[in-house]
């Protein structure tokens, strides 16, 4: 029966013998032994009592194994929903309860903290890592390794990722199979992916970055990954030459560049160099050039819509641009007070409509309508501009955002707990800039009247609560917040005094 996802990523590589991922210990997964452990998985959710619509949540460390499970999603009509595994306990336990997920695979070590939050929400729990240990591997070992594909169409709901929200409260953006496999066939083409094609991956698979951009796009074109645990500039130098495509946030190439060992020999077989999630500085662009002689490809995306734009493969690749549109996508720039479409050259906020574009936030319908127009364009948070050629060019942020490494922080979230800390009356977090991570959490606190702030106390407190990304990596007490005449946080002020924070001495 139809299942377009299933099919058109795994399904179409039944019977092949010829390697998908190869492993950093030298090991390989062929696509037939992916898809045989997939099954496997699809049999042990269903057995767990897991219908087509249901959703799961994980939270694991990267693995083939892991990527088994989104297969075995696909292939049951399961809403597949992954975490990243620095989450606390705490921030799980929302991800898991608003999701209504029916069961909750965690890494086996942190069974005894999750089974109260997967009780709490009314979920299964299981375990996996990535060694083949946990219950959830322990049942798909003694399981049939060939599984009927559940029918599904192209507007059923494939995967759930959470994104935060600029009022602290994270929203369940909902993807449909057709979302992903739209976006995942138009970079195929863009991008000229072909079955000769090896990825090194070294993304996370937690989110759109590395499973659905990564993944989906070596899947649909028949190539192959080396899929590697996370970046580790080593191994990328040791296995770029078998390689050849990179995909990447900007860490990626800064790290790359930092290391004497990278030179042009070492990305010799490499065809195409990617990067994404966060802005890639025209100064590492030039400097990737220099040493390699590769311009790397920066295109623009987010959680709610795959890949909107993307710099061209044959044409000029221009640094600090995100490039064109995708070809099945629409972007128009508007005024965000009145939603008018602005003349090329004007700075505005940048929307977009296309078959990538999501299907709405998890139940929050007020959020959706907010962001998603009727007319199908979504509202993305992001100012840009169009010049007269059609290169698009990011400009900032309409929310409050920090990307830092290629993760959203939301200042809201950590606000809010550091606003509940003893003696603290109120507090500011802003992104400034930093050499690795390209953005930095900065905490900005004012203490109540007669208060002492006891830091070590709030960096251990908030430590328990928030995934060590988030984490403020300073904390700055001042006598009161910068505020315009209307009472609004003059963040834009803080930015300026504290900008030079992470930068080198010199
Ligand atoms: C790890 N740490 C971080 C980050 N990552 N701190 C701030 N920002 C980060 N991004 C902390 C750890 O908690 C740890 O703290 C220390 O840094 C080193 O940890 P480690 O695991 O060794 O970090 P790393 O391997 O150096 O990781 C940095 C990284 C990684 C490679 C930049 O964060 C990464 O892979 N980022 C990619 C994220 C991504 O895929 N984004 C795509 C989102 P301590 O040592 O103190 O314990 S999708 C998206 O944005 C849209 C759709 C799009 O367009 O793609
Ligand atoms: P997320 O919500 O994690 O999907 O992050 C999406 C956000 O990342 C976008 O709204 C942008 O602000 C940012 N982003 C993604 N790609 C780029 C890029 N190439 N340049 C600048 N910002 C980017």
């Amino acid at each position: 029966m139809a299942n377009p996802l299933y099919d058109t990523l795994f399904g179409r590589h039944a019977g092949q013998h010829t390697p998908f991922l190869h492993l950093p210990d030298g090991g390989t997964v062929t696509h037939a032994e992916f898809l045989s452990r997939a099954a496997r998985f699809a049999h042990v959710l269903s057995d767990l009592g897991l219908q087509a619509g249901d959703r799961l949540a994980v939270q694991i460390d990267k693995s083939a194994d892991a990527l088994a499970v989104y297969a075995a999603c696909a292939q049951a009509g399961i809403i597949f929903l992954p975490l990243n595994p620095a989450y606390t306990a705490d921030e799980v336990r929302y991800f898991v309860t608003d999701s209504g997920a029916a069961a909750f695979v965690c890494q086996p070590a942190r069974r005894d903290e999750m089974e109260l939050v997967a009780k709490e929400a009314g979920a299964k729990l299981e375990t996996l890592d990535t060694q083949g240990e946990g219950s959830l591997a322990e049942r798909a070992d003694g399981a049939d390794d060939n599984f009927e594909t559940v029918a599904r169409s192209a507007d059923d709901l494939a995967a759930f990722l959470y994104t935060s929200g600029t009022t602290g409260r994270s929203k369940g953006a909902m993807l449909t199979q057709d979302n992903l496999l739209s976006n995942a066939k138009t970079l195929v083409d863009l991008w000229r992916f072909t079955p000769d094609d090896v990825l090194l991956h070294a993304l996370p698979i937690f989110h759109t970055h590395g499973l659905f951009v990564a993944t989906n796009v070596t899947l649909v074109a028949g190539g192959a990954m080396i899929f590697l645990p996370k970046l580790d500039v080593d191994q990328l130098i040791e296995h770029m030459p078998h390689a050849t495509a990179l995909m990447g946030v900007p860490t990626f190439y800064t790290r790359l560049l930092d290391d004497p060992r990278f030179t042009r020999d070492v990305a010799a077989n490499m065809r195409l160099f990617i990067s994404g999630s966060a802005p890639l500085l025209a100064e590492t662009h030039a400097a990737f050039e220099e040493r390699t002689g590769h311009r790397i490809l920066e295109r623009y995306g987010m959680t709610e819509t795959n890949m909107n734009t993307s710099n061209p493969y044959a044409g000029e690749r221009r640094a600090g641009t995100v490039g064109f549109p995708l070809p099945d996508v629409e972007l128009k720039i508007t005024d965000p007070k009145t939603g008018e479409t602005l003349p090329d050259g004007e700075i505005g906020s940048i929307e977009v409509r296309g078959p990538n574009v999501f299907k709405g936030y998890w139940q929050m319908p007020e959020k959706t309508a907010q962001e998603l127009r009727e007319d199908g364009f979504f509202i993305t948070g992001d100012l840009g501009r169009r010049d007269a050629d059609g290169y698009v060019t990011i400009v900032g942020r309409d929310k409050d955002l920090i990307i830092s490494g290629g993760y959203n922080i939301y200042p809201k979230e950590v606000e809010l707990l550091l606003d509940d800390q003893p003696g603290v009356l109120e507090s500011a977090v802003i992104g400034v800039p930093h050499p690795d991570f390209g953005e930095s959490v900065v905490a900005v606190l004012v203490a109540k009247r007669g208060a002492e702030l006891d830091l070590d106390q709030i960096t251990a407190d908030l430590g328990g609560a928030l995934a060590k990304f988030k984490q403020p990596r300073k904390l700055i007490v001042l006598p009161e917040l910068p505020r315009n005449t209307m009472g609004k946080v003059q963040k834009n002020m803080l930015r300026a005094r504290y900008g030079d924070l992470f930068q080198p001495q010199t």
